[in-house]
């Protein structure tokens, strides 16, 4: 049994990953959360209060962080601004929560010599040509396109130099798309599942032909387990489930699974800078440690999510009409 503080534990993955480890371990959890816009504590409903604590507080703060990385057997960082449009409008949060917070709770785990495992992302490599035979692997040269993913690869690097330079006892994982329950509707499947249950058609940015590699994040939550478990120090591992699809062929699936004409949906102003292609290699995850996905069929999956926003609209309903307000300004 350990003890974990689980950064960001409100948030979409974050939570996904409380929820795992309560069903599948027993570790007890300390959630470390700000509750910006994207934190929810309903997400955490449910879960039994001697084994889930949550604490509000911001990852920036030596002083609420010292105590809480102290008492912990190993620190599982989700906690980032972590939408790429949002970046673009105000990059300045990104810098604050992914950069000096990261650095904070590195700072803390070096003090109390605590085991450190970051979550990064997949969007820190760039982007590859639709038709580019190759995918993302762990030695693919950084080369992030936004402010949100330069935040998070310039974290990557810190975590890589503490672990050098000061020892911390610390592993990476960068994550491709997730998808699942209890994730903003700001996001692109969220978005299109709560437009099409509005009554809203759905927007695709673009042409609609940019491809991300989807992964459920129940998945993503047995990776990180299996890496804290048996992922060797100072180590990255790409974590990805081969679910490459087009934004299109997303759309169109969340509309003909809800019964609605598949071509049902808006053509949008695009995101500038936007990444063409993800995809991720994860052979080393699944090689050397053993890792493997159960979602294998994403179409079943997606359904399962629509059905979780269709049973769920109290959790999401209130933030809705904000964010769309938001995408209408810019023309999206
Ligand atoms: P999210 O925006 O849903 O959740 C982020 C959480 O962090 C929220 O609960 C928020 O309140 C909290 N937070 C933000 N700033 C904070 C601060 N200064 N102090 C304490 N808490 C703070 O994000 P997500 O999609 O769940 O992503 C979680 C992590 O996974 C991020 O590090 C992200 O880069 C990474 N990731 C996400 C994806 C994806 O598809 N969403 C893919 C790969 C990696
Ligand atoms: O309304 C939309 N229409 C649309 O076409 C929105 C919100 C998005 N899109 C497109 C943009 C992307 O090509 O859908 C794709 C997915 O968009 P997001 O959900 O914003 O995700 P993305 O930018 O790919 O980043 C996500 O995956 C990697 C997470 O938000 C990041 O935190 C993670 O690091």
């Amino acid at each position: 049994m350990s003890r974990l503080l689980v950064t960001g534990g409100a948030g979409f993955i974050g939570s996904n990953f409380v929820h795992h480890v309560i069903a599948h371990t027993d570790h007890t959890v300390t959630v470390l959360d700000k509750l910006t816009y994207a934190g929810n504590e309903a997400s955490l409903a449910g879960l039994p209060e001697d084994r889930v604590r949550l604490v509000v507080g911001d990852i920036a703060d030596a002083a609420v962080v010292d105590p809480l990385v102290a008492e912990a057997d190993a620190v599982v960082h989700y906690a980032a601004e972590s939408h790429n449009d949002n970046s673009l409008h105000d990059p300045r949060p990104f810098l604050d929560t992914n950069i000096i917070g990261t650095y904070t709770l590195l700072e803390a785990a070096r003090r109390y010599d605590v085991r450190f495992h970051h979550i990064s992302t997949d969007e820190v490599y760039g982007d590859l040509e639709l038709d580019d035979p190759a995918r993302f692997t762990e030695s693919t040269p950084y080369n992030p396109s936004s402010p949100y993913s330069s935040t998070k690869a310039g974290s990557d690097l810190l975590v890589r130099a503490w672990v050098r330079s000061f020892g911390v006892r610390a592993t990476i994982s960068n994550c491709s798309n997730n998808y699942g329950p209890y994730q903003h509707v700001e996001k692109f499947i969220p978005r299109q599942i709560t437009n099409v249950l509005r009554g809203i058609r759905p927007k695709l940015y673009g042409t609609g032909e940019n491809v991300r590699d989807w992964i459920h994040a129940d998945d993503h939550s047995s990776a990180v387990l299996t890496i804290l478990d048996k992922g060797e120090i100072g180590e990255t591992y790409l974590i990805g489930a081969d679910g490459e699809k087009d934004n299109k062929s997303v759309v169109e699936l969340i509309l003909q699974i809800t019964g609605n004409p598949t071509d049902a949906y808006d053509l949008v102003t695009d995101r500038p800078g936007h990444d063409l292609r993800y995809a991720i290699d994860s052979t080393k995850l699944r090689t050397e440690l053993g890792w493997k996905p159960t979602y294998g069929d994403f179409e079943s999956g997606l359904a399962a999510t629509i059905d979780w926003y269709r049973e769920n609209e109290a959790w999401w309903a209130p933030t809705k009409d904000g964010v769309e307000a938001f995408y209408a300004s810019k023309g999206q």
